[in-house]
């Protein structure tokens, strides 16, 4: 059994850098994760084995980004009942918003908890996670709350010349 409760999978090498921003929230709050390559159109055996497989590794949570036909995060969706958070990942053709009609959609009974697109939205994924898990862990539901105050106290009040 993994000790990750998040599983981090994305569809492409490509969609690295805008996931990296998920596990940089989950490090950031001392959360273990796994993070894999798994795409719902070039490799479907490994996205099927995965998503079987993925309650009895010990993941609690699964954050799946992809970009253009984004069907990773809703085929994950119809293989486990853990939450799925997706994240659709900006493409240079339609800027993303491919990527976001095509998570967000989901047919009643298998749904995917759809981020904003790009950064923002993997960045969010990983807190979306962390309260999932906060849920039941009151250390972590600790360092969630101080992450979140320091957020806000790093806002001025009065906009600055850059
Ligand atoms: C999707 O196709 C991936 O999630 C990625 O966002 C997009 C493009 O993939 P690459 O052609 O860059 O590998 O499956």
């Amino acid at each position: 059994m993994t000790t990750a409760k998040v599983g981090i999978i994305m569809g492409s090498q490509s969609d690295w850098a805008t996931m990296k921003e998920a596990a940089d929230i989950l490090a950031d709050l001392n959360i273990a994760c796994d993070v894999q390559i798994v795409s719902a159109h070039r490799t479907p055996d490994r996205l099927w084995t995965y998503g079987k497989t993925a309650v009895d590794r010990g993941l609690h949570v699964i954050i799946a980004g992809a970009g253009g036909a984004a069907h990773l995060p809703g085929m994950m969706a119809s293989k486990t009942r853990l939450p799925v958070i997706g994240v659709p990942v900006q493409t240079k053709a339609l800027s993303g918003v491919d990527s976001l009609y095509s998570i967000v959609q989901m047919p009643r009974g298998f749904p995917v908890a759809t981020m904003a697109i790009g950064a923002a939205g993997a960045a969010n994924a990983g807190l979306m996670a962390a309260g999932i898990l906060a849920l039941s862990d009151a250390d972590l539901a600790e360092r969630l709350e101080a992450w979140r105050a320091a957020l806000t106290d790093s806002i001025p009040e009065v906009p600055g010349d850059d």
